[in-house]
């Protein structure tokens, strides 16, 4: 009985799925991620957003970067760079053994669905949280030194170079998780919350799956998002710097026109209200509260107020 769907990517969009967590049951919460930041990567099969997730779910997520491992060790990068190895992606000793264990599943067949929950339930998680797709989509940013695979131009790059667009790789032939699509059409489901995540790189490959926009339409729910831009800032990542250099206004109305016509309602912060008149004119309703997610109890209350906003909303 999913009565909310969450769409989220890394650090940013998990803090309030965490807050989230603690309101809505596992029956009633599920929680779909990007996979467009994973990549191939010493051998292994690296998925940053799902691996943000389920560390925070579990309790271990370093709490200073938000991705990784609290306590970590970093023997193996160490050894690594002294044989010469690529060491340009830190990965931590306890987190290696993840993506040992992610490879060994891959080889014996499982599906990045199937893994996804295998880990989770060894990490004692119980809200489902489900891979956008099993099928590999790969983001490559579009910049004015060319192309580049996502993890080269966030981690390698720094985000420096000055972006023109994105392309998915493989979303052509991208099926949709089989889990999140059977969601969609649960008579239960109520509400979409598209986290606080950037739109360009964290949300539009999950919304760009073939079929995905038709399945949110049909299904007739309340779809909300919550600004990650506040104060004309990103809380977390490249955003504020993408949208200028996309050529729109770093400002909570460029994410909400950015969606456009999907949005019921957006979420904005305090420091934004002054934008609220603009955004209500293009026809969403709009909520106005604190969306800086600092403390556990930021999160809870962030949660609540959407779930809140969300059941004022009557479609
Ligand atoms: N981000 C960095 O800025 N530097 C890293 O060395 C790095 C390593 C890393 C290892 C595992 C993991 O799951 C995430 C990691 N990230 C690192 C974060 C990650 O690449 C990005 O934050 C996301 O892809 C953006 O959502």
């Amino acid at each position: 009985m999913t009565r909310c769907i969450a769409l989220t990517g890394g650090v940013g969009g998990t803090k309030l799925v965490l807050g989230l967590t603690q309101i809505l049951s596992p029956e009633e919460l599920l929680i779909a991620v990007n996979t467009g930041d994973d990549f191939e990567h010493l051998g292994l099969t690296i998925c940053p957003d799902i691996d943000t997730v389920l560390y925070t779910l579990a309790g271990i997520a370093n709490p200073d970067t938000g991705w990784g491992r609290a306590q970590e060790s970093w023997k193996t990068m160490e050894t690594l760079e002294r044989l010469g190895g690529e060491t340009w992606f830190r990965l931590g000793d306890q987190d290696l053994a993840l993506h040992l264990a992610r490879r060994h599943q891959m080889t014996l067949g499982a599906t990045l669905t199937e893994i996804t929950a295998n880990l989770a339930k060894k990490l004692n998680i119980r809200h489902p949280i489900v891979p956008m797709s099993d099928h590999p989509v790969r983001t490559m940013v579009l910049t004015e030194e060319g192309e580049m695979p996502f993890q080269e131009y966030f981690v390698k790059n720094r985000c420096l170079p000055a972006i023109n667009g994105f392309r998915f790789a493989g979303i052509k032939s991208a099926i949709p998780s089989s889990k999140l699509l059977r969601a969609f059409e649960d008579p239960a489901l109520e509400l979409l919350i598209i986290c606080p995540s950037n739109p360009f790189i964290s949300i539009d490959p999950i919304l760009k799956l073939p079929g995905l926009k038709k399945a949110i339409e049909n299904s007739q729910i309340c779809v909300l998002a919550v600004s990650p831009i506040v104060g004309g800032q990103a809380l977390k990542g490249p955003t504020a710097k993408m949208l200028k250099e996309l050529g729109l206004k770093s400002d909570a109305s460029s994410i909400a026109q950015h969606y456009g016509k999907i949005l019921d309602g957006f979420v904005i912060d305090t420091k934004d209200s002054s934008l609220g008149k603009q955004i209500r004119k293009k026809g969403h309703k709009v909520f106005v509260t604190q969306t800086i997610m600092k403390s556990l109890d930021d999160k809870v209350t962030l949660a609540n107020d959407i779930l809140d906003f969300a059941a004022g909303i009557s479609l």
